[in-house]
């Protein structure tokens, strides 16, 4: 597997003047034991599917996809032990066994006293803006996510981005881009007053930044500021297992820390969660909402029996709770923590060594392809990204995501586009689920993609929904 710089005393020169190799390969904590066949169209095939699809991945059908890198959500491959869970399922609707066994895995390793379950992330969202946004409200967050922002919107408030600005600049190798910028928080609040804050968002390995983390000091800082003023930190913690590890991996001070017990840590510092469990924590299907606080978690509890499903089961069956309970436990353990982001960054080293341009550091999740840089002659608003996304999927069946001037809709109050300094693809790496010659197979692409980056023209929108329009809005070749 790919290669890394080791300290394991193992591979430590011997005597004897024996040639060592510099580097030693890891493997994969897990071998495979069920496969599902994927097949690749031929090229002419595969054109023609991208146009039926107006140029958007997300309107492919998955069956003409060869490496699906659209998502790494809800793409896991769940482990023995949570198949074996599947089969546990206490489908009672009130009461289910297996909603005690995810609350307890939440308190383990998250630290929360209260669990909300819904049905995937964007519940635990709706709900949450819901009961703590007023109209005329102000929610800063370390950048948006398109389904955070469009609750907070729908609920009545603005967002406003108090992300550090290195965020924005894709060759800034800031060892934490995804933290808050105090002053810009402070300023904020300054002006619209802490009364008009119901919370401040902040996200772990910061999505739309490139899968980039925050740091323990930094969310240390946001959370004492916010105690003194009054104002509740929410976290979305989607992927805060990730974010635990490049603390370890990244931060001074923690190394000797297990991931476990940074990610309690890091919870410590916020009042409560929004998690889609269709992330880090190994499953299909689910989600939660949690807080330590009894007067929110009982409004949350009333809300989800409207929207979702009773408190015990939120939209989730039985079964996707054991799931999700299991998945939680073996998202901690070390080592396949320290796979799942080795295999990331694995390929984005190979995208590096080709000189394509990508966002640095390399994050958690994903590997996020430059387009401004890579086709430099497509303004934004021919969408790039998009047209980026289209054409590796021509080449190699790779399918990948737009995250740039489409994701970014439109500002509700001018109509006009957002325009977005990241106009990024995003490669995503479903967890536990590709081998590392899928990994040779996609950079290949991308490098030769790169090569004839001159031939390269952009799309026009021609179908534009009213919300999240990156899923279903269609383009055509200019
Ligand atoms: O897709 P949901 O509703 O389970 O979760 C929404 C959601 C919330 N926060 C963050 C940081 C996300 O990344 C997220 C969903 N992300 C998707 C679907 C993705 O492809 O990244």
């Amino acid at each position: 597997m790919a290669t890394t710089d080791s300290v394991d005393p193992m591979l430590e020169p011997r005597p004897g003047g024996r040639r060592m190799p510099r580097h030693r390969s890891w493997a994969e904590p897990f071998r495979i034991k069920v496969v599902e066949p994927i097949h690749l169209l031929g090229r002419a095939e595969r054109a023609r599917a991208m146009e039926e699809a107006g140029y958007n991945t997300f309107l492919l059908r998955s069956e003409d996809v060869f490496i699906d890198l659209l998502t790494d959500s809800g793409t896991s491959a769940m482990s023995d032990y949570q198949w074996a869970g599947m089969m546990l399922g206490d489908e009672a609707y009130a009461g289910s066994r297996n909603f005690y066994h995810l609350e307890d895995a939440v308190r383990t390793y998250y630290g929360y006293r209260h669990l909300v379950p819904t049905h995937q992330g964007r519940g635990a969202e709706h709900i949450l803006s819901q009961v703590l946004v007023k109209a005329g409200d102000h929610v800063p967050g370390n950048m948006y996510f398109t389904t955070t922002r469009l609750h907070q919107e729908l609920a009545g408030g603005t967002f406003h981005d108090v992300i550090v600005d290195e965020a924005h600049d894709p060759t800034s190798t800031h060892p934490f881009k995804g933290n808050v910028d105090l002053d810009k928080l402070r300023r904020l609040v300054d002006q619209v007053g802490a009364e008009r804050v119901p919370y401040v968002s902040v996200a772990a390995t910061v999505n739309m930044a490139g899968g980039q983390p925050i740091s323990m000091e930094n969310m240390r800082a946001v959370s004492e500021y916010c105690r003194s003023m009054g104002i509740r930190v929410i976290l979305d913690a989607t992927r805060a297992v990730e974010n635990a590890y490049f603390i370890k991996v990244r931060e001074p001070g923690w190394s000797e820390k297990s991931v476990a017990e940074i990610l309690l840590q890091f919870c410590s510092l916020t009042d409560g969660c929004t998690m889609s469990g269709k992330k880090d924590a190994l499953v299909n299907i689910g989600g939660w909402l949690a807080m330590n606080d009894d007067d929110l978690f009982d409004e949350a509890r009333n809300m989800v029996v409207v929207y979702e499903g009773l408190h015990t089961y939120g939209g989730m069956a039985g079964r996707d709770m054991e799931a999700m309970a299991r998945g939680i436990e073996e998202s901690v353990q070390e080592d396949h923590i320290r796979a799942r982001i080795g295999q990331v960054e694995y390929l984005g080293r190979h995208l590096v060594d080709e000189d394509v341009p990508i966002v640095l550091p390399i994050g958690g999740h994903a590997i996020f392809l430059d387009a401004k840089r890579f086709y430099p002659q497509i303004p934004q608003g021919e969408f790039p990204a998009q047209t980026l996304a289209a054409e590796l999927y021509m080449d190699s069946g790779v399918r990948s995501m737009e995250r740039g001037i489409v994701s970014a809709g439109r500002n509700p109050k001018t109509g006009d586009h957002n325009y977005p300094k990241l106009e990024l693809v995003r490669l995503t790496l479903p967890r536990r689920v590709y081998t590392q010659a899928h990994m040779d197979v996609t950079w290949e692409s991308v490098a030769e993609l790169y090569a004839k980056r001159d031939e390269v023209r952009g799309l026009r929108m021609t179908y534009e929904p009213k919300y999240l329009r990156f899923f279903q809005a269609r383009f055509e070749r200019i």
